[in-house]
């Protein structure tokens, strides 16, 4: 709802803040302390409002969604909450008349890195989608400790460094310890029958205690504020004293120490799988949690369990919350008392689940024996369930046993997590209409045959309030004074934005918005990395998380043919350009760290060659995350969105691109397709291979990468810059790996991810675009085009998508 406060009261409000929370006056508080006080009196407001709402759903009945995973990239908060509460300007206002720059105050917060990259920012527009429709969620999580780690550039590589997130205090959080659960890992279990039934026991187990912290999360002008809950481990008895009495105080922090380290950090893998055991515990543990905080709070406030799955769904965001499944079956059969139907009746009714992976190796699964060591009696109903289900895939495909172990829930040493949701789970959903045609098609096509209900694909979609309104403010100030701001709520709104096409004026005024944010960027880029960059040249932007199938390294050999095309032709037009990446590799993940170096030495190259500084700028932008893409992504011209076709499950900086006026460069893959739909294929730019394309030389090995560097000169050139000596790098050697695997392959598969193929194409289009972008008139209706389009990848057409097929959740 809308928030009609004073200047005078907002001012008395943080005033009050800084006196009461810190003792201080204005004169004598820190920026920190001024950022917080913010905080707070915005903190009040919302705290309010949702104490009042959490009430209501109570009191109407209302059905909730646990959106469950086991990441939220939340960013920060102070600016959204202010959008969302359309206080923005007045709180703007009255730090200016302060004395302060809210800038400066802004840029106090930490960001909540508490994810990798899509999936988790994905969970985070969810919340502002839920929210600003009315809808009653919680989201569940853990309150790591450290995000996700924070990226320096050190001698031409990537050097991690711990995130320490909360070292100066989190705001936002409320802790509950009121609402604390346990949970039990290890040892073995008694199966005891007694005359109310069988009971199990437990030996050598031990718990560790939960503890939840809650975030209000604003929609914008919303009543009904989403709660993020974040689990936090802790030692069920603080220090052992049996230990530190007999004097052995290290064993008596072990012991603490051992536990916490759950909740410690946020793994840095994405889309790759490596079956750890503390990841394991991760995921059992807010699992775990939630269910039991599930159970507890319906028995309170109705009693029977019978109709939990009236009043709660639960949403599995990718397999890593799987155990919740599990989990609820053995708290009704173990705790409540039911047998195994009367059980599976709820649990069956409750679940649903989202993929976002297509890469096999993406697939999570889990040692048995691990599992088993650390799980034993999750371990036994996982068995249970996989008899049962077995026995339905028996009926279906009698005999096939090759089949049928194939799509086991357990088999072969492992247990598959998909395989378990698919299941049980009542609908399974990819993230984009092509994705979730794969997922029918190849990844999980035997299940489909036999549950050709279960499956839908619904194209993700992103929040235009942080992506547009929190971000680009210019822009949404343009757009406002042209229709109003109504498609911040309401985003088939932004359709309107079509008929202010044919308006020059608005298009002159779209193009100096993006000017002013060109500006904004390489201002910021000076400041944070001493980098200067050009806001005259093309801003040319490649963000995405670092992985092989993005393929970072086809742009990286792009610019080196650039580079090469020039030098050996001094009078080639090119258009002065600023080649932008910004990507964190997994630390773990050695040929991404070796691209990083390799983008490293290609800029280092390009940007001191006195044929080439002044027409190519190849700049790597330092700890990519949602606050420097919130920079960033305003101030692109062209939006990369160049993987392998079949292999982005959906891709979201595609979205939050074009809606910044951004044009994209991208293969027919993920949501790209959707778009070039709904900006028609004159207003995107699409080269490469097709889905069908690869899939059709996958499946008859016919693809020869060597046939490519034969035949095509310019890409010749570019592979061979990368060893032959041209690069500044130490040791010629240093990128012979990525060199080899385009050429020869590991394991027999050169070129996986077909940029050898894609090159030229690529190439070819990129000169097209670039001829557009010199035609001035042409370029800037296809910019304000795209932000007209993208009302179709507003989070809140997901949601409603969402809520119409699988949720059924009523708005309060
Ligand atoms: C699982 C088990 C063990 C270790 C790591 C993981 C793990 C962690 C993170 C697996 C996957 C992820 C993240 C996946 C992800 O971000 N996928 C992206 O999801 C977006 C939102 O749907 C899509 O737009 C992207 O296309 C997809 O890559």
């Amino acid at each position: 709802m809308a928030h009609e406060r004073s200047k005078e009261e907002i001012k008395e409000g943080i005033l009050g803040k800084l006196k009461r929370h810190f003792g201080k006056t204005l004169e004598e508080a820190t920026k920190d302390q001024i950022y917080k006080s913010c905080a707070l009196s915005i903190r009040d407001v919302i705290v309010e409002q949702w104490t009042d709402a959490n009430k209501q759903v109570l009191n109407q009945g209302l059905k909730r969604l646990y959106y469950l995973s086991a990441e939220f990239l939340m960013g920060r908060a102070l600016v959204n909450n202010m959008v969302n509460l359309h206080l923005l300007k007045e709180y703007n206002d009255v730090l200016c008349d302060m004395g302060l720059k809210p800038d400066e105050i802004e840029e106090q917060e930490r960001d909540a890195g508490l994810g990798n990259g899509g999936l988790g920012r994905l969970a985070a527009c969810f919340l502002d989608s839920l929210s600003t429709l009315d809808l009653p969620v919680t989201g569940c999580s853990i309150r790591y400790e450290y995000g996700l780690f924070k990226q320096r550039i050190l001698d031409g590589e990537q050097v991690e460094v711990n995130d320490n997130w909360l070292e100066a205090g989190n705001v936002w959080e409320i802790p509950r310890p009121e609402e604390q659960v346990e949970v039990r890992f290890g040892g073995e279990i008694e199966e005891i029958w007694t005359e109310t039934g069988l009971k199990i026991r437990y030996k050598n187990s031990y718990s560790v205690l939960a503890i939840p912290y809650d975030y209000p999360v604003i929609g914008y002008m919303s009543k009904m504020p989403a709660t993020l809950r974040l689990w936090s481990a802790k030692a069920k008895t603080g220090l052992d004293m049996n230990y530190f009495n007999r004097g052995d105080y290290a064993q008596a922090m072990q012991e603490r120490e051992l536990a916490e380290v759950i909740s410690k950090v946020l793994y840095p893998e994405d889309n790759h799988e490596q079956g750890r055991q503390l990841r394991l515990k991760q995921f059992y543990f807010f699992t775990s949690a939630t269910m039991q905080h599930i159970v507890r709070k319906h028995k309170q406030n109705y009693g029977d369990l019978h109709t939990l799955p009236n009043y709660f769904t639960v949403q599995i965001n990718d397999t890593h919350p799987t155990l919740a499944i599990p989990e609820l079956l053995r708290i009704l059969m173990d705790e409540e008392g039911m047998g195994w139907d009367e059980a599976m009746d709820i649990v069956g009714r409750m679940f649903n689940y989202t993929n976002h992976t297509v890469l096999v190796e993406g697939l999570e699964c889990w040692n048995e024996e691990l599992f088993q060591s650390l799980l034993p009696r999750i371990c036994q109903i996982i068995q249970v369930l996989n008899e049962k289900f077995c026995d339905r895939l028996w009926q279906a495909y009698p005999g096939q046993w090759d089949k049928i172990g194939s799509m086991a829930i357990v088999a072969y040493g492992e247990i598959r997590m998909a395989n378990l949701c698919i299941a049980v789970c009542g609908k399974v959903n990819g993230v984009s209409r092509l994705h979730g045609e794969i997922l029918k098609t190849r990844t999980f096509r035997d299940f489909y045959t036999v549950f050709p209900d279960k499956f839908l694909g619904i194209t993700n979609g992103v929040t235009h309030r942080r992506w547009l309104a929190k971000a680009n403010q210019p822009l949404t100030e343009l757009i406002a004074d042209h229709i109003g701001d109504g498609f911040l709520k309401d985003y088939r709104e932004m359709d309107r934005i079509g008929d202010l096409l044919l308006k020059e004026s608005f298009l002159d005024d779209f193009m100096c918005v993006k000017r002013k944010n060109k500006e904004r960027l390489a201002a910021h880029l000076k400041k944070t990395q001493g980098i200067e960059i050009d806001p005259g040249t093309v801003f040319d932007v490649h963000a995405k998380r670092l992985h092989e199938y993005k393929r970072q390294l086809l742009k990286a050999l792009h610019i080196l043919h650039l580079y090469h095309l020039r030098k050996t032709n001094p009078q080639v037009q090119i258009e002065p350009a600023t080649f932008l990446f910004a990507a964190k590799a997994s630390p773990g993940y050695a040929r991404a760290k070796n691209i990083i170096r390799l983008i490293l030495a290609v800029a280092k190259l390009v940007n001191n060659d006195p044929d080439t500084k002044d027409i190519l700028r190849v700049v790597f932008i330092e700890n990519y995350s949602v606050s420097e893409a919130e920079v960033l992504i305003p101030a692109a011209d062209i939006s990369e969105q160049i993987s392998t076709a079949g292999f982005e499950a959906s891709g979201t900086g595609n979205m939050k691109f074009m809606m910044n006026g951004a044009v994209t460069i991208g293969t027919m893959d993920g949501a790209n397709v959707e778009i070039s739909e709904e900006v028609g294929l004159d207003n995107i730019f699409i080269f490469g291979a097709s889905e069908q394309d690869i899939e059709k030389m996958e499946r008859y090995g016919t693809y020869k990468p060597g046939e490519y560097y034969e035949q095509n000169t310019d890409l010749r050139y570019a592979l061979n810059a990368m060893i032959d000596g041209t690069l500044p790098v130490a040791s010629d050697r240093q990128f012979s790996d990525l060199y080899h695997s385009l050429l020869f392959g590991d394991m027999d598969r050169a070129d996986r991810y077909y940029l050898l193929y894609d090159f030229a194409p690529y190439a070819q289009v990129y000169e097209t675009m670039m001829s557009v972008y010199r035609n001035k008139d042409e370029w800037k209706r296809m910019a304000a085009m795209n932000t007209a389009k993208s009302g179709h990848f507003a989070a809140d057409r997901t949601i409603h998508e969402y809520n119409d097929k699988i949720w059924h959740l009523k708005e309060m």
